[in-house]
C-alpha cells in the first residue's frame, strides 16, 4: 500500500512545539541543513504546500501535516533548516527547541548526498540528544550526476542508524523511507547511534557533570550528557531554554554550580578555555564526520573534487582571499550603482512623462487644485520617485548576490570572515 494523504492535514503553522502531538499515531521531525528537501519531502508524504526553492531559509517556522501510510496515523513536523543545534538565529532556535525538547517519535535528518560531510556535523549532534535517529540521504540524483557515490549500508553501520537514499521529487523513493520510520516508531528496528569521544579531559569533566545531574534530576542518559556539555560550554541562553522546557533548575543547584567551576577551572588550566571550548568540541565532530564519509563517499571524477578542493584553496588562502572578494564585492557594487543609473534615469523619464499628461488630465476635468496637487506631485511623485530610485539597484544586486550564491563562493566569504566576525563577537 502506497502512501495517502491526510483529509485532515492541515498546515497548521506553530512553534509551540507542545501541541505537536499525534494521540493517534507517531509524530514525526524532518531536521537537516537548510536547502536538503526537507520541505519537498514535508509536501510529498503529507500533501501540503509548504514554501520550497533552491536557496537556504525558506522554512522559518514549524509546520505540520499528516500522513496516512499502511493504515498507521502519521504527523510530520517541518523544522527550519539549520547547520547546527549550537543555535544563533530565530529560526535555528525554533529548531533547536523542537529537536532538543519536541520528544518526537523519530527523528528523520535529510542530508544533502553530494555534501554529505558537511551535512554529518547536525547528525551527531541530534544523535547527542535522541536515540530515535533516522538519515535520510537525499538528492541522490544529484549525487549521481556529480559521480558520488553514498555506500548507504556501510554509513549505516559506521553511525549506527537506519540510513535511506531518496530523492525527493520522485515520490516512489519515500516508501522506503516510510517503511523504515514504521519499523522505528513500533520499535522492530533500534537505532543505537554512536556518540563522539571527546578530548580525554572533556570527556572526564563531561562524565563528572553527568552523574551530578543523573543524581540530581530525572533525565535520560542523552539529555544528561547533552546538558553538561552545556553546561561546560556555559550556553546561557541554551541553558535557560533547558530549565524552561525540562523543568528543572540547574542555577541555583549549588552542588553543580561548585562543579561546574571546579571543572571550567581545570580545563582552562590545561588551555580549554571558554573561547575554545567550542571549537575543541566542532573539531571532534567534523573529524569524525571526515573519517567516515572517507570510508562511504566513493568520488568517481576524482579531478572534480580535485579541482573543487584547487578552488577552495585559493579562494580561503590568507594571501588571496581577501583580495579575491573585494574584486567580487567591487564588481558586483559597480555593476550595480553604475548599471542602476540607466534604468532609473529610463524609469524616470517614463514617470515623469506620465506625470505630465496626468496635470493634462486633472485640469480637463477641473479637479481642485488642493486635490491634484495631494494625487500627482504628492503621492504618485513620491511613489514613482521611491520606485525609480530603488527599483533599478535592487533588481540588479539580487540577482548577481545569488548567482555568488549559487556558485557557492558565500560560505567562503563565511570562511574568510569567520575570525574578523568572531573578533567583533558576532559569533561564538
Ligand atoms: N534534484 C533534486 N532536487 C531536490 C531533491 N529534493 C529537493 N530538491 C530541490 O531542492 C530545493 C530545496 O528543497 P526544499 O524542500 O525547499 O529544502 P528545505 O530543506 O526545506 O530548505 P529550507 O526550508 O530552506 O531549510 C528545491 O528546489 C527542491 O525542489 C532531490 O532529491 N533531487
Ligand atoms: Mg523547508
Amino acid at each position: 500500500m502506497g502512501l495517502t494523504k491526510s483529509s485532515t492535514g492541515t498546515g497548521l503553522l506553530e512553534n509551540d512545539f507542545k501541541n505537536f502531538k499525534n494521540d493517534n499515531g507517531y509524530t514525526i521531525a524532518l531536521a537537516g541543513n537548510p536547502n536538503v528537501g526537507k520541505s519537498t519531502i514535508f509536501n510529498s508524504l503529507t500533501g501540503m504546500h509548504q514554501h520550497t526553492g533552491n536557496w537556504p531559509g525558506k522554512t522559518v517556522s514549524n509546520a505540520i501535516g499528516k500522513c496516512i501510510y499502511k493504515n498507521q496515523d502519521f504527523l510530520f513536523v517541518d523544522i527550519p533548516g539549520t547547520y547546527s543545534i549550537m543555535s544563533n538565529s530565530e529560526e535555528e532556535e525554533i529548531a533547536r527547541d523542537y529537536i532538543c525538547f519536541g520528544n518526537p517519535d523519530a527523528t528523520v535528518v535529510v542530508v544533502d548526498a553530494t555534501c554529505l560531510e558537511r551535512n554529518l556535523n547536525l547528525v551527531f549532534q541530534i544523535m547527542e540528544i535522541t536515540d530515535n535517529v533516522i538519515l535520510c540521504v537525499n538528492l541522490l540524483d544529484e549525487a549521481k550526476k556529480k559521480k558520488i557515490k553514498v555506500d548507504l549500508k556501510l554509513l549505516s553501520e559506521r553511525l549506527g542508524i537506519p540510513v535511506v537514499g531518496t530523492i525527493a521529487r520522485k515520490k516512489s523513493t519515500l516508501n522506503n523511507l516510510m517503511d523504515t520510520i514504521t519499523k522505528v516508531c513500533t520499535k522492530k528496528i533500534t537505532p543505537s547511534p554512536i556518540k563522539i569521544k571527546y578530548s580525554p579531559l572533556i570527556e572526564e569533566s563531561i562524565e563528572e557533570l553527568e552523574s551530578e545531574l543523573k543524581n540530581s534530576f530525572n533525565l535520560s542518559n542523552n539529555l544528561c550528557r547533552w546538558i553538561s556539555l552545556k553546561i561546560l560550554d556555559g550556553e546561557t541562553k541554551i541553558l535557560n531554554t533547558i530549565e524552561k522546557n525540562l523543568a528543572i533548575n540547574l542555577h541555583d543547584n549549588s552542588k553543580i554550580n561548585n562543579l561546574t567551576k571546579k571543572l571550567q577551572e581545570n580545563l582552562k588550566s590545561n588551555n580549554i578555555t571558554s573561547e575554545t571550548f567550542k571549537d575543541n568540541i566542532v573539531s571532534s565532530i567534523m573529524k569524525k564526520a571526515e573519517d567516515i564519509c572517507k570510508d562511504v563517499c566513493i568520488f568517481e571524477n576524482t579531478s572534480y573534487s580535485k579541482r573543487d578542493r584547487k578552488i577552495d584553496k585559493i579562494l580561503t588562502s590568507k594571501k588571496f582571499g581577501f583580495p579575491i572578494m573585494l574584486l567580487f564585492l567591487g564588481i558586483i557594487f559597480w555593476i550595480t550603482i553604475v548599471g542602476a543609473n540607466y534604468p532609473s534615469q529610463f524609469l524616470f523619464a517614463i514617470f515623469s512623462w506620465l506625470q505630465g499628461k496626468l496635470v493634462i488630465f486633472a485640469e480637463i476635468v477641473h479637479c481642485p487644485a488642493w486635490l491634484s496637487d495631494m494625487l500627482i506631485s504628492g503621492i504618485y511623485q513620491t511613489l514613482t520617485w521611491v520606485v525609480s530610485v530603488m527599483l533599478p539597484p535592487m533588481a540588479i544586486f539580487f540577482p548577481l548576490f545569488t548567482f555568488l550564491e549559487d556558485l557557492g563562493y558565500l560560505p567562503r566569504i563565511a570562511f574568510n570572515m569567520d575570525g574578523f566576525f568572531k573578533k567583533c563577537c558576532c559569533t561564538r
